[in-house]
């Protein structure tokens, strides 16, 4: 039985992979770092199902001591600190966990055994100010945050360590990719969480930055197959996975209100507080090399997406009305 280890287990693609890799048969190893309260929502219907165990990415020999204890076959390194405006607040963490975070899990791998199959969750943010659209494996980066500066790093350390070691490593340089169970800081999440409680009369407007902002957004249930297709594939290789398709955060607003019937200019607040100090004003990703290569492409378009957030947000809003 083949054993992997998820890195950010606890967040909105962990979630999805472990039940991808628990489909197909794997021993899920689910990394959490330690924290005094429980944050499982996400993976409580996994339960029983997945072992859960501690390390930190901030702490070099807790991951060592986990490569050691679970032998894994693959690693997938999705945690990070993900939220683009907490990175301007929090620079130098955000550095530390999605930047130099990557190099901790490739040293443990490097001293541990070098066949173990690593992935990493980097991101369309490295694109930045676009050079190009639409962007592919070879566009260069040129990133716009303290969080895109960070996955660059850890793009290209994964690349050295395949490079220098001989490393089965990967790079997924994944577009934006939301499901119902996106955090709720997220724009499409914070638009379909406030279109449905408008829509049950518990809430009036809602606030958001910059509606003009282009993004490729897809489902990531699709997009967790991606990361288990790269390390099935040989030799190990960088994929750039998106929808090819780009849409306005206003047409998203647009497309959540008119789901429930409603008019999104009578519901929406522009608040210049939401604007962000550089923003990333278009991304558009070529899948291309993905469909050839892996076979992959993505099954849930962007009104399929829209439809599936709204409709479980009023479930879930109308589920803790009733326990009120
Ligand atoms: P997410 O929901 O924000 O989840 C992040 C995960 O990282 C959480 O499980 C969090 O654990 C964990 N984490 C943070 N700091 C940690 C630390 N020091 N030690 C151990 N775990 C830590 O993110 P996501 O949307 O699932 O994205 C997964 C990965 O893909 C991230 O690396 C993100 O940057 C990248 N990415 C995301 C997208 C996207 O559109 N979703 C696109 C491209 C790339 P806690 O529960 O303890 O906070
Ligand atoms: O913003 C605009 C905002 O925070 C999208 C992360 O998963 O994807 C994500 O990063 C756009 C931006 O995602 C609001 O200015 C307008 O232009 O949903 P977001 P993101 O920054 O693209 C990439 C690929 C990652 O790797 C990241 O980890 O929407 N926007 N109004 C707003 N954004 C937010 N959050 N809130 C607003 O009110």
């Amino acid at each position: 039985m083949k054993r992997a280890i998820i890195t950010g287990i606890t967040g909105q693609d962990g979630s999805y992979l472990a039940d991808l890799l628990l489909a197909k048969g794997y021993k899920v190893y689910g990394m959490v770092r330690r924290s005094s309260t429980e944050n499982f929502e996400r993976i409580e219907h996994l339960r029983g199902k997945i072992s859960i165990v501690q390390a930190d990415l901030l702490d070099q020999l807790s991951i060592i001591e986990l490569m050691e204890e679970v032998e894994p076959h693959e690693v997938y390194n999705l945690a990070a600190q993900s939220f683009v405006p907490t990175s301007w607040t929090q620079p130098t963490l955000t550095g530390e966990f999605t930047g130099l975070g990557v190099t901790k899990m490739l040293e443990a791998i490097k001293l541990v055994n070098r066949k173990i199959k690593f992935y990493q969750a980097s991101s369309s943010e490295m694109f930045g100010k676009v050079r190009e659209t639409p962007q592919n494996e070879l566009t260069p980066f040129y990133p716009r945050s303290p969080y895109g500066v960070a996955k660059v790093y850890g793009h290209f350390i994964t690349v050295n360590y395949r490079e220098s070691y001989d490393m089965f490593a990967v790079s997924g340089i994944l577009f934006n990719h939301e499901s119902p169970r996106r955090g709720l800081e997220f724009v499409t999440r914070k638009i379909t969480d406030g279109v449905a409680r408008i829509a049950l009369g518990v809430a009036k407007d809602i606030r958001l930055g910059n509606l003009h902002a282009k993004r490729d957004w897809g489902f990531a249930g699709d997009y967790v197959e991606a990361m288990w297709m790269m390390l099935q594939h040989k030799p190990a290789e960088d994929f750039v996975i998106a929808t090819g398709e780009s849409h306005t955060v206003k047409e998203f607003a647009r497309l959540a209100f008119e789901h429930v019937g409603l008019n999104w200019r009578k519901y929406v607040k522009v608040d210049e507080k939401l604007y962000r100090p550089a923003e990333v004003t278009q991304l558009r990703g070529n899948p291309a090399k993905a469909r050839r290569i892996l076979r992959w492409r993505p099954r849930v378009d962007l009104a399929g997406l829209v439809r599936m957030m709204v409709e479980a947000d009023i479930v879930r809003i109308q589920e803790q009305l009733s326990k009120r």
